[in-house]
């Protein structure tokens, strides 16, 4: 039995295009992610988010669930266009009431809300004007932060700025593989450093808006390895990729300047002032973290390395994700050493595995169940090592759209049947239950 200390918080995220659905219902902007899902070959079996889990007309019976659960906290995502369908200026009453009914249906719960301002469903009308890539967007998004703030500023606890936005500048623009699906490294790079910029202008307006509540912002915390066969010749390249994917979004905040490695790539965006508005201190960090990060060298691409596929050795999850509870070990101690030890969340953490229902109804979600006994396990041992880890969240609390995967991968503590939309908690739900109620890591069968 492993213990978490007194105060430990658990809870559960989830985002607004994943599960929320009601795509034209009440005045809904169109988001990057509609028209991506409309582009032919995009995204698998043509799958899209217009109605999802339903969670628009549902949510009651989804917040009940994580009641059940015993979740204190809920980390969901605000979908920008439901609230200023054109980004800027006019706004949607109809949406900004809908998260003010799950606000207060948490509160009701005694939940409490830690809503993310982005979670890549930037408004296709200002996608239509650059969207990132346009130095404007930093100030657009601190406008919306200011909508929201005064709208929900009142109940909300913590503000997340953005989730994962290293996702969205390098997979949104150096990638093509998610929304809005651009293949341009130097786009990218413009992109990472405008979302920064308005991260910092964000966390500025929120502190001015709402004093009281915290500020921080997700990242998903790679821990990248060379082959084992080329350990001593790639490990500088595993060293890039970490300034990649955590140091060109923690750099910036914790010391104000981008990584050295990087720096001569992000020069030509950054104008006089822009590092100190991006540094401005924030409350916490919200750590993602699924799988181990292997490298290998690449020739002729925009970096000296690509993704390598890890050894054959270890377990997969259905994305084909490496599991590695020792990977997120060494990914939270990267936060203590080199970050020194900021309050970190862990907002994301789980696997796709191939979820059945039984004949007798139930799910019996074994996979996922071992999934998180090795990386909870691997969570306390860096908290016993000084990690300054405050609290856990697991990826998701419901099935949902996958982004590019479609609805075929299953990350949740529910089972979701897309056609009756029938919710059917796994046994990965008793199993978070048991640890919630707790506080601790049990052994023993669920
Ligand atoms: O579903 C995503 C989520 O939106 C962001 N983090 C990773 C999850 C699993 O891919």
């Amino acid at each position: 039995m492993l213990r978490f200390p007194e105060g430990f918080v658990w809870g559960v995220s989830t985002s607004s295009y994943q599960i929320e659905g009601g795509a034209p219902d009440d005045g809904r902007g169109r988001s990057i992610w509609d028209t991506y899902c409309a582009t032919p070959g995009k995204v698998a079996n043509g799958d899209d988010g217009s109605v999802a889990c339903d969670h628009y007309h549902r949510y009651p019976e989804d917040l009940d669930l994580l009641r059940t659960l015993g979740a204190s906290v809920y980390r969901f995502s605000i979908m920008w266009p439901r609230v200023m369908p054109e980004g800027t200026g006019r706004l949607n009453e109809k949406g900004l009431d809908f998260y003010d009914r799950v606000v207060d249906g948490l509160l009701e719960r005694g939940l409490r809300a830690w809503p993310c301002l982005y979670h890549w469903d930037l408004p296709q009308a200002l996608q239509d004007r650059g969207g990132w890539t346009n130095r404007d967007s930093a100030s657009w998004f601190a406008d919306y932060a200011a909508v929201m703030a005064r709208r929900l500023g009142d109940r909300v606890e913590k503000w997340v700025t953005f989730n994962e936005p290293s996702v969205s500048a390098w997979i949104g623009h150096e990638e093509g593989r998610h929304a809005p699906g651009l293949t341009d490294p130097r786009a990218a790079v413009r992109a990472a450093h405008h979302i920064n910029l308005a991260h910092g202008r964000a966390v500025a307006t929120l502190r001015d808006l709402t004093p009281r509540a915290g500020v921080g912002f997700v990242l998903p915390i790679h821990k990248a390895r060379p082959l084992p066969r080329f350990a001593e010749r790639d490990a500088h390249l595993a060293d890039l990729f970490e300034d990649k994917w955590n140091g060109v979004f923690l750099d910036p905040v914790y010391f104000g300047r981008y990584p050295a490695s990087l720096a001569d790539r992000f020069a030509e965006h950054v104008a006089p002032g822009d590092l100190e508005e991006i540094s401005r201190p924030v409350d916490f960090l919200g750590v993602n973290h699924y799988f181990p990060s292997y490298v290998e060298a690449a020739s002729g691409e925009a970096w000296p390395f690509r993704h390598a596929e890890p050894p054959f050795y270890f377990r997969r999850t259905e994305m084909n994700w490496a599991i590695d509870g020792r990977a997120f070990y060494e990914a939270l101690m990267i936060l203590k050493h080199r970050y020194r030890n900021p309050p970190v969340y862990v907002t994301e953490n789980g696997g796709a595995f191939l979820d059945c229902v039984q004949a007798d109804g139930r799910v019996d979600d074994q996979d996922r169940i071992a999934y998180y006994k090795d990386y909870l396990a691997n969570l306390h041992r860096a908290m016993a090592e000084g990690a300054d880890i405050r609290g856990f969240m697991p990826w998701s609390l419901l099935d949902n759209f996958e982004w590019a995967r479609g609805y075929d991968k299953r990350f949740g503590l529910v089972h979701v049947d897309y056609r009756t939309q029938k919710r059917t908690p796994k046994a990965s739900f008793d199993f978070m239950r048991a640890v919630i109620a707790g506080n601790a890591l049990p052994g023993g069968q669920f």
